[in-house]
């Protein structure tokens, strides 16, 4: 796990994008990504608007929502100035490379044109990367990454052993637009040799305070236990806008990310 400061590597990453995450999660003092898992624009602008202040990045299932239209975007691109978060479409594209760049870049939701982070499986092998990275680079939009999904949290992932290693491996084969990957922990026991350049973001979901998990296989770890194992971004998303009181619970989350946080890095 990363003993530098988010200050320190924003400062030393290469990619434009991972140095304005690390730097917002400076300045605001928190690595909480909110999963905001509503089912309609209003909710979701709602919810993004109250909790804007404390997350750094926003993460949507832009699919689930029963009114797409031009306004969810609009109003999300808006949110995401006003209040300072990169907005991370969880799409986890899994098809082969010709397949993706279109749903990337066209079709009716346009991803590329709103989304600063996107994800993807490596089921297919490299190309899904390479086609992603093309469509990053011949776009004019600097602020663009990829996240490999390395591993799952529901209970029997098949994401495991050789499987997180290759994510790993082609990871590394792209470091310019690959920031990092979605795990559950510090995966450093993959990373053969690492060179003096690589940073890789750890993003973990499966994060919950006051549950363990849900009855369809998830599972959840604190941000304490997630921080003291590796994760430098935390995902959650049912704790925080189905609690009681979601501003307080995003406060909540913040403060034990950011607690953890500062215990590893002192
Ligand atoms: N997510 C997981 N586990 C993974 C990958 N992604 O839970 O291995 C996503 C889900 C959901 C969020 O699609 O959007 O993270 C978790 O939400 P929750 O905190 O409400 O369980």
């Amino acid at each position: 796990k990363s003993r530098l400061s988010f200050a320190k590597r924003a400062e030393q990453h290469r990619n434009p994008l991972a140095r304005h995450l690390f730097a917002l999660a400076e300045k605001k003092q928190s690595n909480v990504v909110l999963s905001a898992d509503l089912t309609t624009t209003n909710d979701l602008l709602d919810l993004a608007d109250r909790l804007g202040p404390y997350i750094v990045v926003l993460k949507t299932h832009i699919d689930i929502l029963s009114d797409f239209n031009d306004d969810t975007i609009a109003g999300l691109t808006e949110l995401s100035k006003k209040h300072d978060f990169l907005i991370f479409e969880d799409r986890k594209f899994v098809d082969i490379g010709n397949t993706v760049q279109k749903q990337y870049k066209g079709g009716v939701l346009r991803i590329h044109d709103w989304a600063h982070i996107v994800n993807l499986s490596v089921l297919a092998g490299p190309g899904i990367v390479h086609a992603l990275e093309e469509t990053i680079k011949n776009g004019d939009i600097s602020e663009r990454g990829l996240l490999i999904l390395a591993e799952m949290t529901s209970k029997g992932s098949l994401a495991t052993g050789s499987y997180t290693k290759a994510s790993i491996d082609i990871a590394r084969m792209y470091p310019e637009t690959v920031m990092g990957w979605v795990a559950t922990r510090e995966l450093s026991q993959f990373v053969d040799s690492k060179t003096d350049d690589e940073d890789f973001v750890v993003f973990t979901t499966g994060v919950n305070i006051s549950s363990q998990g849900d009855t369809f296989g998830q599972q959840y770890q604190t941000p304490t236990t997630a921080m003291a194992g590796g994760s430098d971004f935390l995902i959650a998303g049912r704790g925080i806008y189905a609690a009681a009181d979601p501003v307080a619970a995003v406060q909540e989350y913040r403060k034990a990310g950011w607690d953890a946080y500062k215990a590893r890095i002192e």
